[in-house]
């Protein structure tokens, strides 16, 4: 393991806080609300991550959810999550939720914000990270529902940095939910949109130019076609990318195959992201890592990178200054 990216101050600025509950944490939650889970062990659980592509994970995705019913529920999730980052040398994480992979098992709007929220207070004080909250609308339901949620959350707008949009990308394109982003910046809240992953580079144009989005999540298939490298390079708009994710997801095929070199050469703002640690093997340590070993980066590209992140990130100046 390379202490140099153990140490380099990272910045994580895509990742499903849902997605980093571990097999452990989900047996504990199952036991503490009688949540009957389809898997006898921990083992069995880690066995069933064998993905064929996005939709295959999401179904395990929102069912591994249901053991998460109370605040403390969420406050633990995101804690147990937050030690780990910092043992990566993580000092700023960005976490995104999906309130309505709660709603619709009748978990109401305030319990996962009133734990989320409290764990991430905690962490600024006794880790020293600091967090910024994203909100995301699922893209494989209504533009309504999203629409709905967005009003719902009005009590809690003080604490999102963003909103987002997820799930299933494959016909679920950004121009759906132009509406409900047009809400969304009239409310003052900067957005972000998973483009690109499954989906085409038109995906990724619509998310720019429909959503006015200021940052897109993967984006790795903008590569095919250079008038959206373009779009991107121009505006600056930084990627964030999660290699392991992609290789789990078969977005690509190996890490070796993987388009991050290309990104990085056509001049774009790339960032190394770990999307669903939990679940695609490891978090910001193990991406960073990965990495190093498949394309054999210099530590100064590393730096970059990681500068990437922190320019990018929802932070204070003063923090930013601090970091940098
Ligand atoms: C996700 Cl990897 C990925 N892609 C799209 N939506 C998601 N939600 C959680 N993980
Ligand atoms: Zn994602």
């Amino acid at each position: 393991m390379s202490e140099f990216l153990k140490a380099l101050p990272k910045a994580e600025l895509h990742l499903h806080i849902e997605g980093s509950l571990e097999p452990e944490l989900m047996f504990a939650l199952a036991k503490r609300n009688g949540v009957e889970l389809p898997f006898a062990t921990v083992d069995e659980v880690r066995a069933a991550y064998d993905f064929t592509d996005l939709q295959s994970f999401l179904d395990l995705y929102y069912q591994g959810m249901a053991v998460l019913q109370t605040p403390e529920d969420f406050y633990d999730l995101a804690m147990d999550y937050f030690r780990r980052a910092v043992a990566d040398g993580v000092v700023h994480v960005e976490l995104s939720f999906d309130p309505q992979g709660h709603l619709i098992r009748d978990i109401p709007l305030p319990v996962p914000f009133q734990g989320l929220t409290r764990a991430m207070r905690e962490a600024e004080e006794t880790l020293g990270l600091s967090t910024a909250l994203i909100m995301s609308f699922l893209r494989d339901r209504s533009p309504e529902e999203a629409l709905s949620v967005l009003t719902a959350a009005a009590p809690y707008y003080h604490l999102l940095s963003a909103v987002g949009l997820d799930s299933a990308e494959r016909d679920h394109p950004p121009s759906l939910f132009q509406g409900v982003f047009e809400k969304a910046k009239a409310l003052g809240l900067p957005r972000l949109a998973h483009a690109g992953e499954e989906g085409p580079a038109s995906y990724v144009h619509e998310a720019l130019t429909l959503l006015d989005v200021c940052r897109i999540d993967h984006g790795v298939r903008c590569l095919e076609d250079p008038a959206v490298v373009e779009e991107l390079r121009i505006r600056r708009t930084p990627l964030t990318v999660c290699p392991l994710s992609n290789v789990r997801l078969k977005v690509v095929e190996t890490m070796a195959e993987h388009p991050l070199p290309k990104l990085v050469e056509a001049g774009l703002v790339v960032t190394i992201n770990s999307d669903d640690p939990a679940y695609f093997g490891g978090g910001m340590l193990a991406n960073f890592t990965a990495c190093q070993t498949a394309f054999g980066w210099s530590n100064d590209l590393f730096k970059t990178l990681a500068r990437n992140a922190l320019e990018a990130a929802f932070m204070t100046e003063e923090r930013r200054a601090e970091l940098l």
